[in-house]
């Protein structure tokens, strides 16, 4: 297996296929969304797409078009549900890019008038 190959042991293809367990919020045939372990801000979710894929540099075009289209609706709706000013939505490539998990995720963030964002 080269470096950059897609690990199907990763911790969210197995949440994916019920291996784990995860708090979701928001599923289709398509997308996954579910709250984050580690919580950087209270109502911090990822959003995963089904298709496997490590990171921006592999993800089928189809498939990232309905990953964006599936974060725009989780934003919103976590926007509302946690009567946040604002969002911030990360999504992290590689070990050096930050990534830690190898299936590809984005971060939604809901964020407040000057909370900063836990470390
Ligand atoms: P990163 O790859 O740097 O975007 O970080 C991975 C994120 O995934 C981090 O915010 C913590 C979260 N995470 C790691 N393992 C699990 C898990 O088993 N369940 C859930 N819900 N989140 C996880």
């Amino acid at each position: 297996m080269s470096a950059t190959a897609y690990d199907p042991n990763n911790v969210f293809a197995k949440i994916l296929r019920g291996e784990m367990p995860a708090q979701k919020v928001y599923e289709t045939d398509k997308v996954l969304a579910f709250m984050d372990i580690m919580p950087r801000a209270d109502g911090h979710v990822l959003v995963i797409p089904k298709a496997a894929a490590r990171n921006i540099l592999d993800i089928h075009p189809d498939d990232l078009a309905d990953l964006a289209r599936a974060v725009q609706f989780v934003a919103k709706g976590v926007k509302r549900a946690m009567a946040a000013d604002g969002l911030t939505i990360q999504q992290f490539n590689e070990s050096a890019g930050g990534q830690v998990v190898f299936h590809i995720h984005v971060h939604v963030l809901p964020r407040w008038t000057g909370v900063p964002l836990r470390p």
